[in-house]
């Protein structure tokens, strides 16, 4: 274990661990600053929220209209509602889609990790979102900040043995690492004026200070890696057993993907296979895991915090003497990995009990009403009359499941009047791709992501369909700065914002997310970027070997000869 007289000692880390261990298990100030008057929260405040699932933002398209009325921004919150495994029961969407509503943009956003998102909440109407967060029987405590945020899992509501044995390990683990502190109910459930931690109340598995940094774990069964598992600082693979049913966990730890432009010592990294343990071992050794990186991740540099970091200078034999040694057994040898494909779980599928669930397709993940296609609404419709369970993919998408067989003309009845297309009518290449929110919420954006990969998508994919590749899958992922929430490293191709207008451009990665892509051209305008893809996928088409992904055949004849070939000028 590490010695604790050579960790950084409070003063010499960075300012917000100072906030985590003053924050008296995450009370910090917010009571007192939810009571005045100011339109925004102080930082203190905003770092430990971020615990409680809220981040302070600004609407950054009414930034001029805000100065010119003397303000200093147009201050709202975003707050992301944590939802295990993606799994939302009727009341639960419903009651997020009347926050939207009321309090919110009208808006809500499913995340790439599972979750909602609700933007625009004025600073008043926080206590009230989360109150009715929490009636429908949700929570936003672990949605952000520096623990263990979403555990995601493989949506899929087959209903098999492995699936159920999965969801069984799955809410363990979020027992597990729930923060223990009573400080969410005080404030935002029981509205009590509460400041310090009462005696006897133990964060026991984060201590006082929480982690370094957020910490992400994700569930996949093996074969489908729908999930994305190596962009997760823990994942893990459900190994079946002769049986068809859960014999235990594969371990990959490391993964991670945020990087910053010129910062040569922040990168991606994809997961590595540290081990295999039973299923009846799982939550004792996510917290092993998750204690290592506690006591020994760099409390001083947040973009040097995160476990991949650890991993990297310490070495994965280093990492797994000191799992091995919080642990009462022995790890064993990681199992062989393979994996059949990405399913999406788009379109309609029959569960083991008879029943249907329909995915559908949500571009961005943006439920919104928006001319003629309404989809908030339709959604709306859905699950008042037909209540289905809802899952949310990490794809950014929605299953409705739990349906009759008599449910399904209505359903699809319902979509047709709202305007909203079925999953089997998007372009593949539509259907493939994910952009991040970046502006006008990201305060972190340089470049426009969601708003601008509907028209680039659709360019690409009216060149697929010209060149004869309209069934082919291939990733296609935007973000709108270099930290990576749509995974834009793990794609067949990534679209990274360095400027307004202007993207580096990622290739040689793979559609099963196992591989990290390469960066191919710097800095392409946005207009250019489809022409700048042409000239490959037409080499591609002819070149290709069978069944070979786009990605797969461009890490083949790697991006360096790509580069020469096409006459692309390298990176910055
Ligand atoms: Fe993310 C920060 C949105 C998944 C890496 N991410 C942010 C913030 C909160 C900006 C901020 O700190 O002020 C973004 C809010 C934008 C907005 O207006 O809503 C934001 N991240 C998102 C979401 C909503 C993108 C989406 O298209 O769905 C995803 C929410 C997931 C969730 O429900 O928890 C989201 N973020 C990810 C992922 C993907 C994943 O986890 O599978 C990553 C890459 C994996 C990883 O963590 O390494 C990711 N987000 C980051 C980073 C870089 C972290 C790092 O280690 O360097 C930041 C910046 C930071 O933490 O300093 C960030
Ligand atoms: Fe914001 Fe960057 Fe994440 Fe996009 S990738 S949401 S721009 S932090």
């Amino acid at each position: 274990m590490s010695d604790p007289d050579l960790r950084p000692r409070l003063e010499e880390q960075s300012k917000i661990e100072s906030y985590k261990a003053a924050s008296e298990h995450l009370r910090g100030p917010i009571v007192e600053e939810l009571e005045s008057s100011e339109p925004a929260f102080t930082d203190n405040a905003i770092q430990v929220l971020k615990f409680h699932g809220v981040y302070q933002q600004d609407d950054r398209d009414l930034r001029k209209q805000a100065r010119a009325r003397g303000l200093a921004k147009h201050w709202q919150m975003m707050m992301r509602t944590r939802i295990p495994g993606g799994k939302v029961s009727p009341e639960g969407y419903l009651a997020h889609d009347e926050i939207a509503e009321r309090w919110g943009n009208a808006t809500l956003r499913i995340t790439t990790r599972q979750d909602f998102q609700l933007h625009g909440i004025l600073k008043d109407n926080l206590r009230n979102s989360i109150r009715a967060i929490n009636q429908a029987m949700m929570t936003t405590l672990g949605g952000c900040g520096d623990q263990v945020r979403n555990v995601m899992c493989c949506p899929a509501p087959v209903g098999d043995r492995l699936r159920d044995e999965i969801q069984e390990a799955l809410w363990n683990i979020v027992g597990t690492v729930t923060p223990r502190t009573n400080a969410y109910h005080e404030i935002w459930v029981d509205g009590e004026r509460v400041t310090d931690a009462p005696p006897g109340e133990e964060e026991d598995l984060y201590g006082d200070q929480y982690l370094p940094r957020k910490f992400k774990i994700a569930v996949a069964p093996e074969g489908d890696n729908c999930i994305d598992i190596y962009s997760n600082d823990l994942g893990l693979v459900a190994m079946r057993d002769d049986d068809g049913g859960l014999a235990g966990f594969n371990l990959l730890v490391g993964g991670g993907l945020g990087r910053t432009h010129h910062k040569p010592n922040t990168y991606p990294a994809v997961g590595r296979l540290l081990g295999f343990v039973p299923a009846d071992r799982v939550e004792e050794v996510t917290r092993a895991v998750i204690t290592v990186q506690r006591d020994n991740g760099d409390r001083a540099n947040r973009r040097h915090a995160r476990l991949k970091y650890l991993l990297a200078d310490r070495g994965l034999d280093w990492f797994r003497e000191q799992v091995q040694e919080r642990l009462s057994f022995p790890l064993e040898e990681g199992r062989p990995l393979h994996w059949h494909g990405v399913d999406d779980h788009l379109g309609w599928h029959r569960q083991q009990d008879g029943r249907w669930f329909y995915g559908l397709f949500v571009e961005n993940g943006r439920i919104k009403d928006e001319g003629e296609y309404r989809l908030r609404s339709a959604m709306r419709q859905i699950v008042t009359e037909l209540r289905p369970t809802l899952w949310l993919t990490a794809q950014q998408n929605v299953l409705f499941a739990d349906l009759e067989e008599s449910a399904k003309p209505r359903l699809r009845r319902i979509l047709a009047l709202h305007g909203v297309p079925l999953t089997s009518s998007i372009p593949l290449a539509v259907r493939n791709s994910m952009a991040c929110p970046a502006i006008p919420t990201c305060g972190l954006a340089v470049a426009e992501s969601e708003r601008v990969l509907p028209q680039v998508i659709r360019e690409l994919a009216a060149v697929q369909e010209e060149l004869g590749l309209a069934r082919e899958r291939i990733s296609v992922r935007m973000t709108g700065c270099p930290n990576g929430c749509a995974r834009p490293y793990l794609g067949d191709i990534g679209f990274v914002g360095t400027t307004l207008g202007k993207y580096d451009v990622y290739l040689g990665g793979d559609f099963e997310g196992t591989r990290l892509n390469i960066p191919y051209s710097h800095n392409v305008g946005q207009e250019e970027l489809v022409p700048l893809l042409r000239p490959l996928l037409e080499a591609f088409v002819k070149e290709r070997n069978r069944k070979e992904g786009f990605g797969d055949w461009c890490h083949r004849l790697g991006v360096a000869y790509l580069q020469h070939r096409f006459q692309v000028l390298a990176t910055a």
